[in-house]
C-alpha cells in the first residue's frame, strides 16, 4: 500500500525529472566556485528574487544561521517573532554559535509582528545594553498555521528598519507558497528585505538545500560563514540540478497542494469529533473534541498501521495535529484520508 504521509512538506521526494537531472548533471569544486549547476542555480534564485547574488546552503536552518552571522557581530541583538521558526527550532544557533541575542515580540494571529512592539525592542544607544542589529519576518509563518504575510506589510516593515538603521531578514522557507497564496511575484514580497532564505526541499520537492540571497558583499561574508559552519559542499551539482528543477518548475504548482489542503480540510471537518482550528496554504492543524474516545497518540498510531497514513502531533501546540500537502498528495490520497479518518471516529 502507498504511504500518504502528511507529516510534513518536508517528506516530498525528488521527481523523476529531477533524479534524471542529478544523474546528468554537470559538477565542480564548488569551494573553488567550479560548480557550473551550482553557479547556475544562484544565478537563477538571486535573479527570481531580484537580488544580487546567491549561495547555496544546505538546509533552511543553516541559510538562517549563516545570514544572521554575516549580518551581526557577537553581542548583537535580532528581533524577531516570540513563535518565530529560527527563535524555537533552530536550537538558538545565533546565540550558540554566533554569540547573537534573540530579542522576541510577540507574533499577532494574522503573523506579523506589531510595529509599535518592534520600536519598543529596539536598544537605546546604551553601554549596558546589546546593539540591535536586525528584524526577522518569516513567510508563510509555520507557527502561525502557514499564514503568508503580505507585500505592502513587508514593505511597513522594511521602511521602519531603514529608518532605524537595521536590517531585515525573511525566513521565507515557504515564500513560494506565500507568493501563490497572495498572487504577487516573488519579488514583490522580498523587495525590501536585506536577505532571503528560501527552501528548495519542502514544497519544491529537491532532496536537500536551501538558498540565501542578498547583495554581493553580504553573500561573500555568508558563504564564509557557510565554511566555518562545515557547509561548503564540492560536487554539490548534483544536488543543485534538482534544485534548478524546483525553482523553474516546481513554484507555479503550489497552489494546488493549497487547494488540495482546502479539499482535505473540508472533507475532515465532516468526520465527528473532528476540528479544523486553522487551514492556510498548505497546512492543516486539527484537534479531537473531548468526547471522541480515541486519544491522539491513538489515532495516529491506528492511521499509521492499518491504513499507512502519516500524521504528526504538533509540538507547539497541546492536542492538535498538523498536516501538510506536498506533490505527492493528490486527489486519491485526499480522498482516502478521509474516508479513512471519518471510518475511525465514526
Ligand atoms: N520546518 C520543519 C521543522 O523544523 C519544524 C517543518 O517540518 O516544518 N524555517 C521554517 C519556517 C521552517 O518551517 C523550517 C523547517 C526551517 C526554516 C528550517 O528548514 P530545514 O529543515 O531545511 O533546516
Amino acid at each position: 500500500m502507498k504511504t500518504i504521509d502528511l507529516r510534513s512538506d518536508t517528506v516530498s521526494h525528488p521527481t523523476p525529472t529531477m533524479r534524471e537531472a542529478m544523474a546528468r548533471a554537470e559538477v565542480g569544486d564548488d569551494v573553488y566556485h567550479d560548480d557550473p549547476t551550482v553557479n547556475q542555480l544562484e544565478a537563477e534564485a538571486a535573479a527570481k528574487l531580484g537580488k544580487e547574488a546567491a549561495v547555496f546552503v544546505t538546509s533552511g536552518t543553516q541559510g538562517n544561521l549563516c545570514a544572521l552571522l554575516a549580518h551581526c557581530q557577537r553581542g548583537d541583538s535580532v528581533i524577531l517573532g516570540d513563535t518565530a521558526h529560527i527563535f524555537r527550532y533552530e536550537q538558538g544557533g545565533m546565540a550558540q554559535l554566533g554569540g547573537i541575542i534573540p530579542h522576541t515580540v510577540p507574533v499577532q494571529a494574522d503573523a506579523t509582528l506589531r510595529l509599535p512592539d518592534l520600536d519598543g525592542a529596539i536598544n537605546p544607544d546604551d553601554e549596558h545594553k546589546p546593539v540591535t542589529r536586525l528584524v526577522a519576518l518569516e513567510n508563510t509563518h509555520n507557527a502561525a498555521g502557514g499564514l503568508p504575510i503580505s507585500a505592502e506589510y513587508t514593505a511597513a516593515v522594511g521602511e521602519f528598519a531603514r529608518e532605524n538603521g537595521l536590517l531585515l531578514h525573511i525566513d521565507g522557507a515557504r515564500i513560494f507558497n506565500a507568493a501563490a497564496a497572495l498572487s504577487v511575484d516573488v519579488k514583490d514580497l522580498v523587495a525590501d528585505a536585506n536577505s532571503v532564505t528560501f527552501c528548495l526541499s519542502k514544497g519544491l520537492c529537491a532532496p536537500v538545500g536551501s538558498v540565501l540571497v542578498g547583495e554581493r558583499e553580504f553573500i561573500r561574508r555568508a558563504r564564509r560563514a557557510r565554511k566555518a559552519l562545515g557547509g561548503s559542499l564540492r560536487q554539490a551539482g548534483v544536488l543543485a540540478a534538482a534544485g534548478l528543477i524546483a525553482l523553474r518548475e516546481m513554484t507555479d504548482r503550489l497552489i494546488e497542494d493549497h487547494e488540495n489542503a482546502q479539499l482535505l480540510a473540508e472533507g475532515l471537518s465532516e468526520a465527528p469529533g473532528l476540528r479544523i482550528r486553522s487551514q492556510n496554504t498548505n497546512f492543516i492543524f486539527f484537534s479531537l473534541a473531548p468526547h471522541v474516545n480515541v486519544t491522539l497518540d491513538e489515532f495516529v498510531r491506528v492511521l499509521r498501521e492499518e491504513y499507512n497514513i502519516f500524521m504528526s502531533i504538533y509540538g507547539g501546540e497541546k492536542g492538535v495535529i498538523r498536516l501538510r500537502t506536498h506533490y505527492w498528495i493528490d486527489r486519491t490520497a485526499i480522498a482516502k484520508t478521509i474516508a479513512a479518518v471519518s471510518s475511525i471516529l465514526s
